[in-house]
């Protein structure tokens, strides 16, 4: 997986490189090339790849593109107003190293430059339906409709149904927007195209779920960032729902689920089988 992470490294830093303001530049290349796994850029990849067996320019840069998505929405997801966080990927927080200003305007800016650079391929039929499917996964309905709907239940008790729906949208969109987005660049047909949307769901909710068990059982060391910050913020997690052993079974259920899928994906390599497996059993 190292090749995926080098391409994906260098191209994040000359789209970067357009921002001509320095200290936007220095703040947004702080948040969008620190210290994180890049899961999302490679599970965008590694789908293509699997079924097409190669993947085109457009394709990095829609890798790129979800990247910076998602490291806007780690910027202000941790700022003051939101979740308060101090550390992340091992290092102060953004606002922590810059202010809260220049990290709200860093994810603005990393925000609007994946929409810029994904806007430079409109001219691609595939193209089209991958921007689309991108800006669902992070919008309304998507990834901020699942962070409102978090925060607006911060402290309150809530079912199994509505917490299934924020971390769906909250978390699962972007990540089965990298399924089906690697799928749609590789031209595959409305079968693989469903079945990937169907992986992306299970990988999504079981990543959530892990990362709420993490939350408890982890060490501060191990994940960068401080531990149990989920009750410290009166987070509904999959833990406080359901209880540790409950989420434990269902994060191994849906592991299994995700085999099943995956084994009705026609694919030319193993990178997606491998990179699925790297995002379902992750320590950090
Ligand atoms: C601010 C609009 C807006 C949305 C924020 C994604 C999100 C929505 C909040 C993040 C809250 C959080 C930490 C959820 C847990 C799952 C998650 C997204 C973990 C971080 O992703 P990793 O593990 O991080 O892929 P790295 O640092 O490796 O990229």
């Amino acid at each position: 997986m190292d090749k995926y992470i080098s391409h994906i490294n260098k191209q994040l830093e000359e789209l970067i490189a357009l921002c001509n303001e320095p200290k936007l530049n220095e703040v947004m290349k702080y948040s969008a090339l620190g210290p994180g796994k890049r899961l999302r850029p490679q599970l965008l990849l590694a789908s293509c790849e699997a079924i097409a067996g190669s993947y085109c320019a457009a394709t990095l840069d829609f890798a790129c593109a979800i990247e910076m998505i998602h490291a806007y929405s780690l910027v202000h997801d941790d700022l003051p107003a939101m979740d308060n966080d101090d550390f992340r990927r091992g290092r102060p927080t953004c606002h922590k190293t810059f202010t809260e200003g220049l990290a709200i305007l860093a994810g603005d800016g990393l925000l609007s430059l994946a929409i810029e650079v994904m806007s430079q391929h409109i001219h691609e039929t595939t193209a089209q339906q991958a921007l689309k499917t991108m800006i669902k996964a992070a919008g309304i309905n998507g990834m901020v409709a699942g962070q409102m709907s978090d925060i607006l239940h911060e402290g309150k008790e809530i079912d199994a149904d509505t917490l299934a729906a924020i971390h769906r949208r909250k978390t699962g969109a972007l990540i089965t927007a990298c399924f089906e987005i690697g799928a749609v660049f590789a031209q595959a047909d409305d079968i693989i195209i469903k079945n990937m949307i169907k992986l992306g769901g299970v990988v999504g909710l079981a990543f959530q779920i892990w990362d709420d068990i993490l939350d408890v059982t982890s060490t501060e060391e191990t994940l960068g960032k401080p531990i149990g910050s989920d009750a410290k913020n009166q987070k509904n997690t999959y833990v406080s729902v359901h209880g540790l052993t409950a989420a434990q079974a269902e994060y191994k259920n849906l592991c299994n689920k995700a085999q099943v899928i995956m084994d009705k994906i026609p694919v030319k390599s193993d990178a997606l089988k491998n990179l699925a497996h790297a995002t379902l059993y992750r320590t950090k």
